[in-house]
């Protein structure tokens, strides 16, 4: 039973078990030698709390803002692609947890359900927002009219994922190739330019009509399509966050390397973000664009690291659909209850009574960026370091 399961990771070890091989092999796959995959997690690891002690703690208040709503908690439902390989009900099964929690949904391009069975699918008395994740068609018109429909149903945000002009390489989906898309693909292969060869894998047969062409200069276009807050989607180096930002085209950022299942030995976003914000600090640009981040959050603490460290929240995709996999709407439910657990106990006892209690006095950063040109030690010196200035970037 659902009760069994106490953790996030504990949902993924029923998923395992009880979902089909192509299934468990598509979402839990990452590139190359899923190295960054594992560095996801690792990175957490190495960031320690500095508790504060004697504050009185009775009440704990997990509400925040994000992108100008205010949600219940700082971890949002991240967009991952085809629900419906790990249950019937697929994305509608994220919306109705995430409606119940009032929590936001990223709802992905690549659903298994329609965008509008997403959309009708919330229940409860909660509105969370819900935001688009979009890949950019070859037709931009296509892309247009996602966009503007989006906009018009009551998406809030536009997310533009930047870190998938191809396909990762994710063997394990390869090896899998037997897997054919069935129910899991019904809403994607009606997506125009799309190819139903799955003989590469799950992900490359739902991935042809992505373009690969993307690039700044699409940006004024985008912000002439929509009045939606846009926000950049797997980006992995501070120099982008920066450019994101001096572009004025832009409200925010997600640091991401999709769950390491783009290119093997990106950062892990928790790295990128620890050398971020400083540098955004220093030029004033942390009031013009939200970091967000994703990858590799299982627990509470991971998630108070990051929001320590200044990101304004996290997105968790994996742990949701494994807890959807296994026990549909109920798992998702119950995962998302554990972890606003998790989170106002650990709130309790870090010292922080609200979310803008969070900041970088309460995390020891002094493992994390060990590498060759000077990497600061520990959130200190960090200030007092920019990269952009480092020659040979
Ligand atoms: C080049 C396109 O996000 C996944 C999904 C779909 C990827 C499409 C990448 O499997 O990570």
């Amino acid at each position: 039973p659902v009760e069994s399961c106490y953790n996030l990771l504990d949902f993924e070890a029923v998923a395992r078990r009880v979902m089909k091989r192509g299934a468990w092999a598509y979402y839990s796959s990452a590139a190359d030698d899923e190295i960054s995959l594992r560095e996801n997690r690792a990175a957490f690891q190495r960031v320690w709390f500095r508790p504060r002690i004697l504050v009185d703690v009775a009440n704990i208040d997990l509400s925040t803002r994000m992108l100008g709503s205010r949600v219940s908690a700082p971890f949002y439902v991240t967009a991952t692609a085809l629900g419906r390989l790990g249950h019937p009900d697929g994305e509608t099964c994220l919306t109705k947890a995430a409606s119940r929690h009032n929590v936001v949904q990223m709802i992905p391009t690549l659903a298994s359900c329609s965008f509008d069975e997403i959309m009708d699918a919330a229940e409860g008395p909660g509105n969370p927002p819900q935001w688009l994740q979009l890949y950019v068609n070859k037709d931009r018109e296509i892309t247009r009219r996602i966009i503007q429909h989006a906009e018009k149903r009551g998406c809030r945000a536009l997310f533009i994922t930047v870190d998938a002009p191809q396909l990762g390489r994710r063997e394990k989906d390869m090896r899998a190739k037997a897997t054919a898309l069935g129910d899991g693909g019904s809403n994607v292969q009606k997506t125009e330019g799309h190819s139903t060869d799955v003989s590469q894998g799950a992900a490359r047969a739902i991935s042809s009509f992505i373009d690969p062409s993307l690039c700044w200069d699409d940006l004024p276009w985008f912000r002439s399509v929509t009045r939606l807050p846009i926000i950049l989607k797997g980006v992995q180096r501070v120099e982008d966050v920066v450019r994101a930002a001096e572009t004025g085209l832009v409200d925010g950022v997600v640091l991401s390397n999709h769950g390491g299942r783009q290119l093997d030995f990106a950062p892990s976003s928790l790295e990128v973000l620890a050398e971020v914000m400083p540098v955004l600090r220093a030029r004033g640009l942390d009031r013009r664009i939200e970091v967000y981040v994703d990858g590799g959050l299982r627990r509470a603490t991971d998630i108070l690291k990051a929001l320590c460290l200044g990101a304004k929240g996290v997105g968790i995709g994996r742990p949701f659909l494994y807890a959807m996999s296994a026990y549909g709407v109920e798992g998702v439910d119950r995962a998302m209850s554990l972890l606003k657990d998790e989170l106002e106990m650990d709130m309790r006892l870090l010292g922080a009574r609200s979310i803008d209690e969070l900041g970088p006095e309460l995390v020891d950063t002094r493992s994390l960026g060990s590498h060759p040109n000077g990497v600061p030690e520990d959130h200190l010196s960090r200030l007092a370091y920019d990269p952009l200035q480092t020659p040979a970037q």
